[in-house]
């Protein structure tokens, strides 16, 4: 059986929600991201995984798999039939990793400078007008569409919900793309993403409690 380690509401909410998309039976380990410590035995999370981070998938075969990106892309090869992610070779699967590589550096990445890092109140409004920019790219690709690529739900859609449900507390407001906050809403009552996002919604109360 596939695992995943993850942190409840993090950017491995993205992994979490393509395997239950993709209808994929998983184990999943908490792990608390500051004290590095996996919580069901308190063992040693950079013993599993030497980059510190979520996700990490670990493989039939106890390989361990990292970087959003390749995790998504891995589940939805599992169940090609899904159309979760385009064959490999097809035009659209460049599109799919355009996207993903879009998510991952720009909008996941972008929001911790705001959000974390930047202490200075200059530096995090130029970082909150560079996320906004990334943003309103993404929100005119999806003014006339349903999903980010092809005519189908893919893993990217997963990222981008997730994405797009944290750049609030990144003081970025929505509502000045009312295709993308339309576009959010969609997702978010897809029955697994919902049910994806209830899962870490609730264990994110018992973490913070
Ligand atoms: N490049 C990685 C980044 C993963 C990442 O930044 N994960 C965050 C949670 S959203 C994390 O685990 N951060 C803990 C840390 O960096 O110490 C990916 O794309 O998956």
């Amino acid at each position: 059986m596939l695992e995943l380690y993850f942190w409840p509401m993090a950017c491995s909410l993205a992994s979490r929600i393509a395997l239950m998309e993709a209808g994929i039976d998983a184990r999943y380990h908490m792990v608390h991201l500051w004290t590095k410590k996996v919580l069901e035995d308190d063992g040693d999370f950079r013993a599993v995984a030497p980059k510190g981070a979520v996700p990490v998938l670990v493989l039939e075969n106890g390989e361990r798999l990292t970087e959003s990106a390749a995790v998504l892309q891995y589940i939805a090869d599992l169940k090609p039939e899904l159309g979760l992610a385009p064959a490999p070779g097809h035009p659209d699967r460049y599109r799919l990793q355009e996207w993903l590589s879009f998510i991952g550096t720009e909008l996941h990445k972008g929001f911790l400078f705001p959000t974390f890092w930047y202490k200075d109140e200059a530096a995090k409004a130029s970082a909150r007008g560079r996320i906004e920019q990334s943003v309103a790219f993404a929100a005119a690709h999806l003014a006339n569409r349903e999903f980010l690529v092809g005519d189908r739900f893919t893993v990217a859609d997963g990222y981008l919900a997730w994405a797009l449900l944290l750049l609030r507390h990144a003081g970025v407001d929505l509502a000045q793309w009312p295709d993308l906050a339309g576009y959010l809403a969609r997702m978010q009552v897809r029955p697994q993403v919902e049910a994806a996002i209830g899962i870490e919604t609730q264990l994110w109360k018992t973490v913070t409690a």
